[in-house]
C-alpha cells in the first residue's frame, strides 16, 4: 500500500531475553509510532548469530521477541512484523553493500571493539565486524526515512548514511538517506549493578537487569538489590547513578517528570521508594507478560503474522534490491 507516511525501520536481537531497557528505550516508543508512521518492525536473528547462540535457545527466542512485540501493542494490521531471516533481500544487499564499504570503517566501531574483547579476539567472526553493513541493508532495503535508535547505535547509522551516499554519489540517487530518530520519551535505563553502564540483555550478571517476564518476586528482589548510594535523597543527579536510573525507569512508565518523583520521596529513605519502584515495573508488565504468555500458546497466529510481513517486506525490499543490481551492472534475471 503506497501511501505519504514516512518510513521507519527498527529491530531487536533475539540475543538474549529482552530486558525492560529493550521496552522502555525501544518497543515502548515504537508503539507510539504506529499511527503516524509505516513502520516496518523486524526480529533481527541474523544480527543475533554475529556472537555464538544455541540453536533451540535462538528458536525460542525469536517467537518470544515477535510475541513480546504484539503484546506490548504493535499492531500487525498498522505495521510490517517480520523475521530478518524469512526475508533473504537483506542478505543479499548485505553483500553487495559489503562492496561498498571499507574494513576501516567497520574496525572502528564502538561495538564491534567493545564485543571482541569481551569475546576474545580469537572468536569474534566477521560477522560481528560486517554488523553495521547488515543494519544499513536492513535500513536501505525499505527507503527509511527514520530510524529509531539508542545513544548506542548512532555510530552504525552515520556509516550506514556514509555507505548509502557513496553508492548514490557512485551511481545515481538509489536510497533515502536516513535520519536518527530519538524519541522525546526515549530513555537510556542503566544496569542495575554497574549504574554507569547500559542494561544489556546479554549481561552475564542477572541482577544487573530486569527482564520483561521476570516474575513479581524476582523483580522485587532485583529491584532491592539495586546499586544506589549512602546520600539517601532520592535525586535525579549524575552523582547518584544508581537512583537517577530508578527515577528514569519510574518516569518512562509513569510519565511523572523527575522533580515530581523527587518532590514525592522527599525525607524519604530508599525502601519506599524502591518498594515503589518495583511495584510501577510489576504493574506496567504483568498485563504485558499475559499476553505474551497468551501469544505463545496461538503458534499458528503467531505464524500467519510473520508470514505475512514478510510476504510484504519481500515485495518492498525486493524493488530496491532489483535497483541495486541494475544499477551496479548486474544482468537482470527476466
Ligand atoms: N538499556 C537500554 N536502554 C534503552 N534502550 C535500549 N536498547 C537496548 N538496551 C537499552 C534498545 O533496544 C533496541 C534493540 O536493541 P538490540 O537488541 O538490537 O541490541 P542492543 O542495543 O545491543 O541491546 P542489548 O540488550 O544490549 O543487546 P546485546 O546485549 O545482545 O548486545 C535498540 O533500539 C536499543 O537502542
Amino acid at each position: 500500500m503506497e501511501n505519504n507516511k514516512k518510513i521507519i525501520f527498527s529491530g531487536i536481537q533475539p540475543s538474549g531475553d529482552l530486558t525492560i531497557g529493550n521496552y522502555l528505550g525501544a518497543l515502548k516508543n515504537w508503539v507510539k509510532l504506529q499511527d503516524q508512521y509505516d513502520c516496518y518492525y523486524c526480529v533481527v536473528d541474523l544480527h543475533a548469530i554475529t556472537v555464538r547462540q544455541e540453536p533451540k535457545d535462538l528458536r525460542k527466542r525469536t517467537l518470544e521477541v515477535l510475541a513480546i512485540y504484539l503484546a506490548a501493542g504493535l499492531d500487525p494490521e498498522k505495521n510490517t512484523i517480520f523475521i530478518q531471516s524469512h526475508v533473504s533481500t537483506h542478505s543479499e544487499a548485505a553483500w553487495l553493500l559489503n562492496c561498498y564499504t571499507y574494513t576501516g570503517e567497520l574496525s572502528r566501531m564502538t561495538q564491534f571493539k567493545d564485543k571482541s574483547k569481551r569475546y576474545g579476539e580469537a572468536t569474534v567472526s566477521v560477522g560481528l565486524l560486517d554488523y553495521p553493513v547488515l543494519m544499513a541493508a536492513d535500513i536501505l532495503l525499505y527507503n527509511a526515512d527514520l530510524v529509531p535508535v539508542g545513544k548506542d547505535q548512532t555510530q552504525h547509522l552515520e556509516i550506514t548514511r556514509d555507505i548509502a551516499q557513496r553508492f548514490n554519489n557512485l551511481y545515481s540517487p538509489t536510497f533515502t538517506i536516513p535520519e536518527g530518530y530519538i524519541p522525546e520519551a526515549g530513555a537510556k535505563i542503566m544496569d542495575l549493578q554497574e549504574p554507569t553502564k547500559k542494561m544489556s540483555k546479554s549481561s552475564d550478571n542477572p541482577n544487573s537487569y530486569i527482564l520483561i517476564m521476570d516474575s513479581p518476586d524476582v523483580i522485587r528482589k532485583k529491584i532491592s538489590r539495586a546499586v544506589t548510594d549512602t546520600l539517601g535523597i532520592v535525586k535525579y543527579t549524575d552523582e547518584q547513578p544508581g537512583i537517577k536510573n530508578l527515577i528514569t525507569i519510574v518516569s518512562s512508565i509513569t510519565a511523572m517528570n523527575p522533580e515530581e518523583i523527587e518532590k514525592k520521596y522527599e525525607g524519604q529513605g530508599y525502601a519506599q521508594f524502591k518498594s515503589d519502584v518495583a511495584d510501577i515495573i510489576i504493574n506496567e508488565l504483568e498485563p504485558i507478560q499475559k499476553k505474551v504468555n497468551e501469544f505463545l500458546s496461538d503458534k499458528t497466529y503467531l505464524e500467519s503474522v510473520y508470514k505475512k510481513g514478510a510476504e510484504k517486506a519481500y515485495y518492498i525490499s525486493n524493488k530496491v534490491l532489483r535497483k541495486m543490481q541494475k544499477k551496479i551492472g548486474f544482468i537482470p534475471k527476466q
